[in-house]
Formats: C-alpha cells, structure tokens, sequence
C-alpha cells in the first residue's frame, strides 16, 4: 500500500476481481487532489428566483465543480477513469460500462459551433466608474456619479476561425457587457468607427464575400483575396470601412491600445424626458499604437497568441489597462442630422472637432477569466440589451442587428436559456417569465407564469417611470413601405477622402502599402482596375502610389474631386504623446551583465510603469534576477524597445558560470547572432534601443548607427527615463519611411 494509500483509506485497492487475469496495480495520483477553488465574486450571477422573487435554494456556485473525489455526472463516486470496463484484461469493452459511455458522449459534444464572425476572441473582467456628467442626458443608473459597475470585454477580430492568428489585418470587436443594477448593458462596440454596410440585410453578403473562398477554404483570416475585394469595389458604401481596415487600426499593437466605437447613433433620455442622439466611444489610457506590418507576420508565427497573451501578461503584472468611455452628444432634431452630416448612416463619423468626445467615466480591466470556455466562449452579447435612457434609432443596419445576435445564440448556445449561464447573467433581480426550453437551469416556483394572474398573487409586477421601467422613446413613424435608403446615404466617398487625408505621412505610407499589398493578392485584374477607381473618387495621391504598385493605369476619378473637405486630426494615431504604462521593455543581458546593473534597470523600468523581460543566453537566474526570456524564446516583436546590458568587459560582478555553454556569448566570444537579430529587427521596425554599456559591438553587427534616432545610450538611471521619453510617442517616426 502506497504510503498516500495509508492517508487516504477511500483509495485503498480493492480485493482483486474474481476470475482468470491478474488485476493491475494501483495507481497513485499524481498530485494530492485539493478542493477546486471557488468561482469568483464576479462570476456568480444573482440566485434564482421564483416569479414570485422567493429563492430557488440553490445558490450560484452550486453550478462549479465541488468536492474531493472524481465523480459522475450524477455525483457517485468513481474508483478508476482511466481503464474502460473490460470483458477480462485482454477482452473486449462492455456495453454496460455507464462511466466510459457518460465521460466519452460529454466529451464528444464538448465543442459549441464557433461565431459566424468573431469567432476568436478574448475577455477580461473589470469594473467601469462614472463620474457623472452623462447623467444630465441620460438617467441610466450606471452613469450616476461614482456608481460603479461590473464590466466584461471581450476583444475579437471579425473574419477568422477561432484557432486563427491574433495579429491579422482585421477590424477588431470590442463588445462590453455592463452588469447594471438596471439590467445588462451591452455595448458591442468595433475599434474601427464607421461599418461595411448600411444596411443590415447585407451583413451575409459582405461576411460571405471576405471569409475563405467556399472551394478553397483560403485564405484564413484575411481580406486579401477576390471574394473580398469583389464586393467592397461593387459596394461602394464600403469604402469607408476599407479606408480603415487598410490603415494601421486594422493591424492595433495590442488590445489595451485600441479605440472603441458604438458606431451607431443611439437615443438617451434623461430624468426630464428630453432626448439627445449621442456616439459612443472608447479612448484608451495606453494610447492608440498599431503595429508595423512586417511585425504582424512576424507576430503571426512567432506568437499566434500575442494579443491574448499581451492583455493577459498585463493583467498579471498589474499593468490594468484603462479607458475612458466619451459620448459626442447632438440634438435630437427632426431630420437627424448634424452639420449635414446623417445621424443613422454607419458608414459616417462626426468628426470630433465638430463634436468633442466628453469623457462620462472610465472602465478597468482587472482580471482574466477563470475558464475560456464558461466565460469567453459562452458570453453571448446584443445591441438589444439595454438599459432605462438607453434608446435604439432606426439606423437601418443597427435595427438588423436587433434581430440577428439573439437569433444567432439559438444555435451557438443550444437553445433560448443562454441569459442563464452564469457569464451573462443579470447581476440585478431577473423575473421574466420565460419558461423551459433546453437547458433550463433556474427552478421555477409559481403557477401563474402570465400575466394578469391571481394566482401568483398578481406577480409580477408592471414598472412605470417612478420605478425605472424601460423607456421606449415615442418617435414619430412615417412614410411609404419601400426597400430603400434615404438620398443622403449615397455620398460614399466624402469621408474615405476626410480619413485619409487627416492621417499623417507615415499612415498614409503605410495605408497605401495596405492597399497594394492586399490587391496584389487578387487574381482578376478587373477587380484591381475596379478599386482602383474607387481610389481615384477617394484621393488622387493615393490612387496614383497604389496603382504605381500594381503596375496599372491611374483611372481618372467619376465624380468631382472635394476640395473641401476638412481633415480631422483627432483621427491620426501619430504625433500625441502617450503614457507608457504596460510597455514592454527587452532588457538584454549575457555572461558580462552586472546582476546588480540588471536588477536596477529591471526595477527602473518596473517604476516607470513599464513591464521588463529579462532576455539572456539561457534561463534561470544571473545573480537574484530570474530570466524571463531565453535568446531563443524571444522575439523582437514582443517588445516595444530594448536596453542592452551586454559589453566587450565583463562586469566586475559578473556571473562567470551564467550561460557557460552557450558559446557565443559567453564572456571573450563575438556577439550572440540572436542579439544581433533582435536589434536589427527593432532598429528596422522604428524602436528605441538603449545601450546600457558599451553595446557597440552589438549595434555594429545590426547594422544599427550609434547617432541614428532613438538609439541613445548611457547610465542605467539615465536611459530608462530617455525610454520613456521616447515611448512617449509610441514610435521612433524619424527613422521611416523603412521597409516595415
Ligand atoms: Fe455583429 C458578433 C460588432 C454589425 C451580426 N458583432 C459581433 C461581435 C461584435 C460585433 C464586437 C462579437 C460579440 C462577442 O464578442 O460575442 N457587429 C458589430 C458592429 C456592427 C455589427 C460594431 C456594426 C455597427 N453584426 C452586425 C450586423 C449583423 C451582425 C449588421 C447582422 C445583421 N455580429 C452578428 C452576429 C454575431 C456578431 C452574427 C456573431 C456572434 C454573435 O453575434 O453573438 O449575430
């Protein structure tokens, strides 16, 4: 008996079985089992209820795993899950072995249908705060000074499969599920302002035409290809999106550097009844960064993870990133409409020096889920969900929407008792008197599920105002029954021009490279020749470089060119200066680092906010200071600026046995080429780089000049603080145009 045997008697070997064959001996656990933990505080939805508001008795937890010992489903105690039950050791499986056919029919259904779009994705939980100054248009309780509310995001890109890669050229969801003592709240929000299509029924069209061609399957999470480009050129409205989707938002740094957009005009109604048609947005604490797109590739293979992994790691280091949540708030006019332009159409933004984005509280992310699966996968998010002075306008795409999301959880989530799972439960009492259907989880008390009754004793009961009922603003309805759009909707190409010509050189250098990139990967040329004239209606600059690109003719443009429109600057990421909390800082070091320089750089870059990754030969320690990177898991793309702590001389203090077999760059030997990658890569992708020693050997074998922008070099204390500096505007912009 194994001396865990001896603790345990509910382990102790059973009398070997009756009959020929020699039973197998025992296996130990491989750990000690220990109570699972508790789900967390925020993930508990309130306890069931009957219609009469008495609990059910089961409290919400109860739905977690619980106790010491392996189970069934139905609770009876298992002594072996890893042997099927067998007719004699060498016999055949039997039919009547309930626990094999329960653990292998569950696992067989385990997986759900993936989104039709937005199909990978990522969630966090945090808390949002309001600072009040909403509450003058809108008498939502959450936007009540200092009310602070439950938040749950989940960030996704739109057109890949869920196993598909972080750091594709995409649009980017940004859905938020606000857990109101009114109700739940979902902003299902894109980091891009303006959508594909105006109205709703063409939603199949478009997500047809830019996911995987049907014969082919390919390509994976990429609008590069026909299909895509078929139809945006056909569609003109798109072209607005596609501005976008061409520029660097489509291609963020990270989830926590992104803008959010509701897109839509929504209604909001105050405490008088007065209204006002407001857009939502989200504005990142970290500022706006995208990626260069030599690093999106190389991201894609180095890290399919990376912005999964990017918001987690900051989670986990304490870097919570932060956004502010701004309204643009305009007057409810009859035509809806604001200095001409159309306050339903989504494919047009208000320009924010039309309109200021007034910020009305903050939103924190905190933690990762505990389960991908209960959480992540499960949560299901509706532009429908709404709170009282919170109101829908008849956007034609957005009253598509209403339809689709609950429509589509049907199928996802198996039935109509999605609003159970603990994920998207209502954090206030839910008295709906919905019944059955599958997976019904809540267990109902009551007779009288309808109203009126008096049975039930008349509940439940109708709100009014007094008592924060839902508020249906009475807007008038008129005109003809007809499948068509208002005239206003038909300017395609105003705003593209405004996008692009607000975006300074850099972007629009790196939105034409988008361009010809993507169109290059088309087959058909008339597809090409065809964007290309949307391009000529949009701006003749750009149309002229991507056409250079593709080797075809500049096509003359069909409408007047507008040489009045204004760009909006607010719709550049380059030139603001930004916090650098939650940056990630290579500290690169070998057999010649000083631990003591090291371990004070590591702390430097912890006190500026930042997150440093100790990067050297081999893992382990160099002195007290643990590796958190090897020269062979690191990538340069990881990182938004290196320090080099490497020198010609080892350091009085170094470690002399650190990395003793890794030849290269133990202490005498030539440079790592490893290190030598990492920096030329960085140097190229328009990093800082800072040379803590005398990293000139390093810098030379990159091919990096010691006096070219960005490279600064010095005392430990000193650098970090010129880091920041130049974190600061995200980007050594000087040194493009490059390659990247
Ligand atoms: Fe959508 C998911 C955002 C138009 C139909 N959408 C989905 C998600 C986001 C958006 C962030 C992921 C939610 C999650 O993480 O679970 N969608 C938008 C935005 C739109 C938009 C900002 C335009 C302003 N969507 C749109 C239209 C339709 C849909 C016009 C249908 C007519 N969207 C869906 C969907 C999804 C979805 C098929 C897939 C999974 C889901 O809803 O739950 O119903």
């Amino acid at each position: 008996m194994s001396p865990d045997q001896e603790n345990n008697p509910a382990k102790a070997p059973l009398a070997p079985p009756p009959g020929p064959g020699v039973a197998s001996p025992p296996v130990d656990e491989p750990t000690s089992p220990v109570a699972p933990p508790p789900p967390k505080p925020s993930q508990q939805g309130p306890a069931a209820v009957t219609p009469t508001g008495a609990p059910t008795g089961a409290p919400p937890e109860a739905m977690a795993q619980q106790g010491e010992y392996l189970t069934t489903s139905q609770g009876a105690r298992l002594r072996d899950t890893d042997h099927s039950l067998r007719a004699g050791p060498r016999g055949p499986v039997l039919l009547q072995d309930h626990h094999l056919r329960e653990k292998i029919t569950h696992f067989d259904h385990e997986r759900i249908p993936e989104r039709v779009v937005h199909a990978r994705g990522t969630g966090a939980h945090g808390v949002f705060v309001a600072n009040g100054k909403a509450s003058k248009i809108c008498r939502a309780a959450f936007l009540g000074k200092g009310v602070e509310t439950p938040v749950f995001v989940r960030f996704s890109t739109v057109v890949g499969f869920r196993g598909s890669s972080d750091t594709v050229r995409d649009t980017r969801g940004f859905a938020t599920k606000f857990y109101t003592s009114e109700g739940n709240y979902d902003l299902v929000a894109n980091n891009i302002p303006v959508f594909f299509i105006q109205d709703g029924i063409k939603f199949p069209d478009i997500v047809h035409a830019a996911k995987p061609h049907p014969d082919t399957e390919i390509p994976q999470a990429q609008s590069a290809h026909d299909t895509f480009w078929d139809f945006v050129s056909l569609h003109t409205e798109a072209q607005a999106h596609v501005a976008w989707q061409m520029s660097d938002r489509a291609i963020p740094l990270s989830f926590r550097m992104m803008e959010g957009f509701g897109i839509h005009t929504f209604r909001m109604i105050n405490d008088a009844g007065e209204t006002s048609l407001v857009k939502i947005h989200w504005k990142p604490h970290q500022g706006v960064h995208s990626q260069v797109w030599e690093e999106t590739q190389m991201t894609a293979g180095a890290d399919p993870d990376y912005h999964r992994r990017d918001l987690y790691d900051a989670l986990d280091a304490g870097a919570y990133p932060s956004w502010d949540l701004g309204l643009q708030v305009m007057p409810d006019s009859p035509d809806e409409t604001f200095e001409g332009i159309d306050l339903l159409d989504p494919t047009k933004i208000v320009p924010e020096e039309l309109c200021p984005v007034q910020v009305v509280g903050t939103m924190v992310l905190t933690h990762r889920p505990t389960n991908f699966f209960a959480e992540t996968e499960q949560v299901m998010f509706n532009p429908g969900h709404l709170v009282p002075g919170i109101d829908v306008t008849n956007d034609p795409l957005l009253q598509v929407r209403l339809f689709s999301y609950i429509d589509t959880q049907l199928t996802r989530l198996g039935g109509p008792n999605f609003s159970q799972l603990p994920i998207n439960r209502a954090h206030c009492p839910v008295n709906d008197m919905f019944r059955d259907g599958f997976h019904q989880h809540a267990v109902h008390g009551g007779v009288a599920p309808y109203r009126p009754n008096s049975l039930d004793g008349g509940n439940p009961a109708e709100a009014d105002d007094d008592s924060g009922a839902f508020i249906d603003v009475p807007t008038r309805v008129e005109g003809a029954k007809v499948r068509e759009l208002s005239a206003s909707f038909d300017d395609h190409f105003s705003q593209v021009t405004l996008f692009v010509r607000s975006l300074s050189p850099v972007e629009r250098q790196h939105l034409a490279r988008g361009y010809t990139f993507e169109l290059g990967k088309c087959y058909e040329e008339s597809i090409r020749t065809r964007q290309l004239q949307c391009l000529a209606n949009i701006d003749a600059d750009l149309c002229a470089e991507v056409a250079r690109g593709l080797g075809l003719p500049v096509p003359e443009p069909t409408i007047p060119p507008r040489a009045d429109v204004e760009p909006s600057p607010a719709l550049s990421q380059v030139g603001e200066r930004w916090p650098v909390i939650g940056r990630k800082v290579a500290i690169v070091v070998d057999a010649t680092s000083s631990p003591a320089d090291v371990e004070g750089i590591r702390q430097a870059v912890i006190d500026a906010g930042m997150v440093p990754f100790v990067t050297a030969p081999s893992g382990g320690r160099l002195g007290e200071v643990v590796v958190d990177r090897t020269f062979l898991t690191a990538a340069s793309v990881e990182f938004d600026a290196a320090l080099l702590v490497t020198s010609p001389e080892p350091a009085p203090d170094a470690v002399p046995t650190f990395d003793a077999k890794a030849g290269q760059s133990t202490t005498g030997l030539p440079v790592d080429p490893r290190v030598v990658k990492l920096v030329a890569e960085m140097f190229r992708h328009c990093k800082a780089i800072g040379a803590a020693s005398d990293a000139a050997p390093v810098l030379a074998a990159a091919g990096v000049p010691e006096d070219a922008p960005g490279v600064v070099s010095g005392e430990p204390a000193a650098l970090v603080a010129e880091l920041v500096e130049l974190l600061a505007g995200h980007r050594v912009w000087e040194r493009f145009p490059a390659t990247a």
